[in-house]
């Protein structure tokens, strides 16, 4: 599905979009499944292990902005994740037939409110032992460059790993004057409904509020070489091991010389990214939380 350019293109740059990777029925499934979610947090009224919600929710008008660990909560989500589709390109890309997945989320930037995710690192929150880790975003709507597309800093997967933390504890967001990076640099990784993004665990990259009137959705998976292992937060062997993609895991994790900050002391707000930069001393992105018109 990918072409060796393609891979070369992932190295260097530290990002790649594949189009036409989830098809129509994934999608049309997701959706049906994302929709009777989000329609079930009308019985919610704070955040939970399932919903992360807006600033402006309120259970008669219910706004969700993320959904936490969608393979946990409906089989569609676990088996794209293991599709031939997508397995093909990750193996390319991580050079590697043994996988596992670190994490998945679904963040949902609703038209005209969806918010904003400030500038970090992935690895700034779950750095492991090697770092042949990436992220897929899964678009379920076209994402075009107004309807809040994820930005990528090209190349800086390559650089150093930036400070996530304000005044000594993390929050999960790189000071954006502090870091020195030119951010005009950023590219929108857009493409039709059914593409995939993919980034580096390492690469700078953030996305503006949604104040277009068109959705954006995009399904967030994190998965790795099964010999990386996780310098936080490991819990539990047989959990652990119950997120292998393909391949078989192993009980000898491979040890690089990778920089690392550890993401510690814990970020005061927990619970998501959003709630973890709720204590950066500065943000680059508009947070418009007043209830659109
Ligand atoms: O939703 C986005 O555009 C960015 C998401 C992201 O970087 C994250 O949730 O870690």
């Amino acid at each position: 599905m990918i072409t060796d350019q393609d891979v070369s293109f992932y190295r260097e740059q530290g990002y790649l979009c594949v189009e036409g990777v989830a098809d129509a029925q994934t999608l049309r499934r997701m959706r049906e499944v994302i929709a009777q979610l989000t329609a079930a947090a009308a019985e919610v009224a704070s955040h939970n292990d399932v919903y992360d919600l807006e600033p402006t929710h309120t259970r008669a008008e219910p706004r969700v902005r993320r959904i936490k660990k969608p393979h946990l909560l409906d089989a569609v989500f676990w088996e794209f994740a293991r599709s031939d589709a997508l397995l093909g390109v990750l193996r390319r890309l991580l050079g590697n037939d043994n996988l596992r997945l670190h994490g998945s989320k679904l963040n949902i930037k609703a038209p005209h409110y969806g918010s904003s995710v400030e500038w970090h690192q992935d690895w700034g929150f779950y750095p492991h032992t090697n770092d042949d880790l990436l992220a897929v975003g899964l678009m379920l709507d076209d994402v075009e460059a107004d309807n809040g597309p994820m930005l990528v800093l090209p190349r800086t997967h390559r650089g150093v790993i930036y400070d996530h933390h304000a005044e000594g504890r993390f929050c999960g967001a790189m000071d954006p004057v502090g870091c020195a990076l030119d951010f005009s640099r950023a590219v929108p990784v857009t493409g039709p409904a059914g593409s995939c993004s993919f980034h580096h665990v390492r690469l700078v990259h953030g996305s503006a509020q949604n104040t277009s009137p068109k959705p954006r959705q995009l399904m967030l998976y994190e998965a790795g070489a099964a010999d990386a292992w996780p310098l936080v937060n490991f819990t539990h062997l047989e959990e652990f091991n119950s997120r292998m993609l393909c391949g078989e895991p192993t009980g000898e994790p491979r040890l690089e010389r990778v920089p690392v900050r550890m993401p510690l002391p814990p970020a005061l707000n927990q619970g998501s990214i959003y709630e973890n930069q709720t204590s950066a001393a500065r943000r680059y992105f508009d947070r418009k939380d007043e209830r659109a018109a």
